[in-house]
C-alpha cells in the first residue's frame, strides 16, 4: 500500500495504517548493552534520553510505501523503485530473506520499521543473502530495524561512479550475527566517496552462536563491526558493538577508519569483548584516499587516517573466550599510521590479560595526543610513532570503576586516582562525558565525570 502523506493525509489515513507510532523507547545507563532506542544515555529531559531521542516521524510530504512479511519477495523490487524521498515502512514480522536483497539508489530513502521499535522488524538473511541493504545514493537512512545473518555486509554503504553518497544515516538498528563487516563504507573506484554520515544509537553484535559462521577467508575471521575506507566526516556515537573476535585469526575492530579516512568522530559508544575497539588507519602503506589540502604536513608517506577524535567511549573485555583466544584482546584504540588522531576521555579495561590499552604505531602517526584517559593495561608506542601524553593513568584497578569485573566503567566515588585528576583539555574537544553530563572545572580521568 503506498500512501501520500499531507497535512490532512495524516488524519485521513489513521485509520489505514499509515501514521507512525514510535515507541519511546526504555530508559537506562549507557553501559547496557541490548537496549533500543532510549537506552542510549541517563541525562535527558522529560524521560526521553538526549542522545538517543525517537527517530521523527516520515517527513509530511513523503510518499510512504508499507510493506509486510508477505511481500518479502518483492521486496528487491520496492526498494529498486523507491522514488526520491521516499519512505519504505516494514510492518512488524520476521522477513525471511532468502536471498532477496534490497538496494537504494534513489536519494533521501527512508527504510524503517513501522512500529517504531527494531525488535519489531527483523530482515533475516540466514546466511544467503549477501548484502541486505546497499545504500548507493545521498540521504539515505536506515533506523529502527534488526538485521540478522547476512551472508556478506548487513548494510554497504557505497559511492557510484558518478557521484558521491553522502549524510548516510543509520539510527537504532539492531545487526546480530553478520558473516562479514557488519556496516561496510566503500567508494566506488571512480573517484567518489562515502562521507558524512552517522551511525547512532544502534547494537552491533557477533555472538557465541553466529561466531563459527564467521567468514575465514582471508585471514580466518573475516569479520568486524563498522569497516569504513576512504570515508571522511563520519560520527560513530552511542553504539554498543560486542563480540567481534574469533577462535582463530584476528577480527577487524568494532569500529574502524582507514586507508586515507578523516575527521572521523567516535563517541560515547559501549565496545565490549572485541578483538579490537577502535582503529584509526591500519598498513604502512599501500592504496589510500589523499586530500589536496595538506592535511597532515607533519607526516610524509602512506597516511591512513587523517584527525579525527576517539573521545567517551567505553572499551572493555572480560569474556573468557575472549581473553584466551590466540590474539586475545589486542588492542583498544589503535593508530596505525593516524596522523593527529585524538584519544580523550577513554576508560579501556580488561579483567584479564590486553596487548595495549592504547597503540600508535608507524611514522606517519604523528601529531596524535592521548589525553585522559584511564586504562588497565598499556598505552604503547611502536615503530616510529610519536604522540604527546597528559593525564592518562595506566595499569589502573578494577576496583576503581563501579563494576569493573562487568563492565560498568563509571568511576567508583572512592576512585581518588582518577577523580579530579586529569589535565586541561581545550574547550570545545570534550566538554562532556559519556553520560553527556558536563566536565567540572576538574576534570576526571576516563569516559565518566563522576557526579
Ligand atoms: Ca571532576
Ligand atoms: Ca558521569
Amino acid at each position: 500500500m503506498r500512501c501520500i502523506m499531507g497535512l490532512i493525509g495524516v488524519l485521513a489515513l489513521a485509520a489505514v495504517g499509515c501514521v507512525q507510532a514510535e515507541d519511546m523507547g526504555g530508559s537506562g545507563g549507557v553501559a547496557g548493552s541490548g537496549g533500543s532506542v532510549g537506552d542510549g544515555g541517563t541525562s535527558g529531559v522529560g524521560g526521553v534520553p538526549a542522545a538517543c531521542p525517537p527517530l521523527a516521524g516520515p517527513d509530511p510530504e513523503s510518499s510512504i510505501i508499507d510493506v509486510d512479511p508477505s511481500q518479502v519477495g518483492n521486496l528487491t523490487a520496492i526498494v529498486s523503485s523507491a522514488r526520491p524521498g521516499d519512505t519504505i515502512r516494514f510492518a512488524s514480522g520476521r522477513y525471511e530473506l532468502a536471498g532477496v536483497y534490497m538496494w537504494v539508489s534513489a536519494s533521501g530513502v527512508t527504510l524503517r520499521s513501522a512500529s517504531g521499535s527494531r525488535d519489531d522488524v527483523v530482515l533475516d538473511g540466514n546466511y544467503q543473502t549477501r548484502e541486505i541493504i546497499t545504500v548507493a545514493a545521498s540521504d539515505v537512512t536506515v533506523a529502527n530495524l534488526t538485521i540478522a545473518k547476512a551472508a556478506t555486509h548487513p548494510i554497504h554503504v557505497v559511492s557510484t561512479d558518478s557521484a558521491d553518497t553522502l549524510n548516510t544515516q543509520i539510527y537504532n538498528v539492531h545487526i546480530v550475527d553478520p558473516r562479514e563487516q557488519a556496516i561496510k563504507i566503500n567508494p566506488n573506484p571512480g573517484g567518489y566517496f562515502v562521507d558524512d554520515g552517522e551511525i547512532a544509537c544502534s547494537h552491533i553484535e557477533l555472538t557465541d552462536t553466529g561466531r563459527p559462521n564467521v567468514q575465514p577467508n582471508p585471514g580466518g575471521c573475516y569479520t568486524g563491526g563498522v569497516d569504513a575506507h576512504q570515508a571522511r566526516g563520519w560520527v560513530i556515537r552511542d553504539n554498543v558493538v560486542e563480540g567481534f573476535w574469533c577462535n582463530a585469526g584476528l577480527s577487524e575492530h568494532a569500529i574502524h577508519f582507514w586507508r586515507g579516512g578523516r575527521d572521523t568522530l567516535v563517541e560515547r559508544n559501549v565496545l565490549l569483548n572485541n578483538a579490537r575497539g577502535v582503529g584509526f588507519g591500519l598498513a604502512a602503506g599501500g592504496e589510500a584516499r589523499t586530500y589536496g589540502d595538506a592535511a597532515c604536513p607533519g607526516a610524509s608517506g602512506y597516511v591512513g587516517h587523517y584527525d579525527g577524535i576517539v573521545r567517551n567511549n567505553f572499551v572493555f573485555a572480560n569474556d573468557p573466550g575472549l581473553l584466551s583466544s590466540p590474539d586475545g584482546f589486542d588492542c583498544g584504540i589503535c593508530f596505525w599510521s593516524a596522523c593527529g588522531a585524538r584519544a580523550l576521555h577513554n576508560s579501556i579495561v580488561s579483567t584479564s590479560d590486553a596487548f595495549s590499552s592504547i597503540e600508535w604505531r608507524f611514522p606517519s602517526s604523528t601529531g596524535v595526543e592521548i589525553i585522559n584517559n584511564i586504562a588497565t593495561h598499556p598505552l604503547r608506542q611502536r615503530d616510529g610513532a610519536s604522540a604527546t601524553l597528559d593525564g592518562n593513568l595506566q595499569s589502573a584497578q578494577l576496583s576503581l570503576f563501579v563494576d569493573g569485573q562487568n563492565g560498568d566503567l563509571h568511576l567508583d566515588p572512592s576512585a581518588s586516582e582518577a577523580i579530579d585528576q586529569g589535565v586541561l583539555v581545550p574547550a570545545g574537544l570534550c566538554d562532556d562525558d559519556i553520560d553527556r553530563d558536563p566536565r567540572d572545572g576538574n576534570r576526571d580521568i576516563g569516559a565518566d565525570e563522576a557526579q
